[in-house]
């Protein structure tokens, strides 16, 4: 059943995917806004890529590749294979059909639109309902600072394959970046009964949102509203960096640390039944956890869990 209200989910790509298309199945198009980080985007091939905001559309439209986690599915890679023959770049490979959203995009933001409003056109045209928003126009690059030196986000994530041990991660452009007007929109609507932290890396996929100048004083107004649902399950993320990133950086893998990070806003905790011996000693730090599986295989487990932090607060 569905009491809730209007619904604002903050997610990176894959995972915080899937909870969205949880959420998109309970909520009607009008209930549900997904904020979405861009701070993994780049420019590749002369084109801009926004990897975390096609995983979404392509997630919501039902045309995600799930095997791969990202891109379309059913894809062709006839261009990187001919790239390749030319001694081109593929280290980042585009797929046939995925190709089209990024020179689309690429030039709508030449002749000037925003980013905002190339995702408003590609969502529409990608048949998805609910409203996908970039976290920001402006360009806020997430930078890892690691043993090996400063890494691009992709060039750590996929070119390096996260092995680097990460010293700190940085949002260049932070500063000048500023919240678009459909993201200040949804969460001053005073129709918002719950702000849903989806379970993506909270360091490299929310930290980069919670960049945004303005976003965190919102977040907090929200605190009593706000749901965080662990990325972890018994100290480890189910896919990427997270655990190992958090251990470099001297944060124990854990319930606790998930709650510290978001703990100027954080309402309730959701975390994993694996991880509910977690849950007294938490309670006694005065947080609100709730426990229940959040593992998502099955179209079937995105649902249970999308209500179940619908129920949450
Ligand atoms: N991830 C990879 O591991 N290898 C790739 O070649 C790759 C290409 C790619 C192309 C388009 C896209 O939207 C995403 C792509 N990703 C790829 C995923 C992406 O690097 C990351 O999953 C996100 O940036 C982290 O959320």
């Amino acid at each position: 059943m569905n009491s809730a209200g209007k619904v604002v989910a903050l997610c990176g790509g894959v995972g915080g995917a899937k909870l969205a298309w949880g959420l998109a199945q309970i909520l009607p198009p009008e209930q549900l806004t997904v904020i979405v980080n861009s701070g993994d985007d780049f420019e590749h091939l002369g084109l801009h890529i926004s990897p975390d905001l096609d995983t979404v559309m392509y997630t919501l439209a039902g045309l995600a590749n799930r095997e791969l986690g990202w891109g379309l599915a059913g894809e062709t890679w006839h261009c990187m294979a001919a790239l390749q023959q030319l001694g081109g770049e593929t280290w980042f490979r585009l797929g046939d059909r995925d190709l089209a959203t990024h020179v689309y995009r690429s030039q709508a933001l030449q002749r000037g639109d925003t980013l905002t409003a190339v995702t408003r056109h590609l969502s529409r045209s990608l048949g998805v309902q609910h409203t996908v928003l970039p976290m920001c126009n402006e360009p806020l690059r997430t930078l890892v600072d690691t043993d090996a030196g400063t890494l691009a986000f992709q060039d750590y994530f996929v070119g390096r394959q996260c092995q680097p041990a990460v010293r700190a991660v940085r949002f260049a452009g932070a500063a000048e970046a500023t919240l678009p007007a459909e993201v200040d929109a949804a969460l001053t609507d005073p129709a918002v009964t719950h702000v849903i932290i989806c379970p993506s890396n909270p360091l490299l996929s929310i930290a980069p949102i919670l960049a945004v100048p303005g976003l965190r004083e919102q977040l907090q107004a929200l605190r009593d509203k706000m749901v965080v649902a662990s990325p972890l399950v018994g100290g480890q993320a189910i896919k990427g960096p997270t655990a190992k990133m958090m251990q470099e950086l001297a944060m124990p893998a854990d319930s606790a640390s998930i709650a510290d990070f978001y703990r100027e806003f954080l309402g309730t905790l959701v975390i994993d039944e694996c991880d509910a011996g977690e849950a007294d000693k938490l309670r006694a730090g005065g947080i609100n956890v709730q426990v229940c599986k959040t593992l998502m295989k099955t179209d079937e487990d995105k649902i249970a869990l999308a209500q179940q932090l619908l129920n949450a607060t």
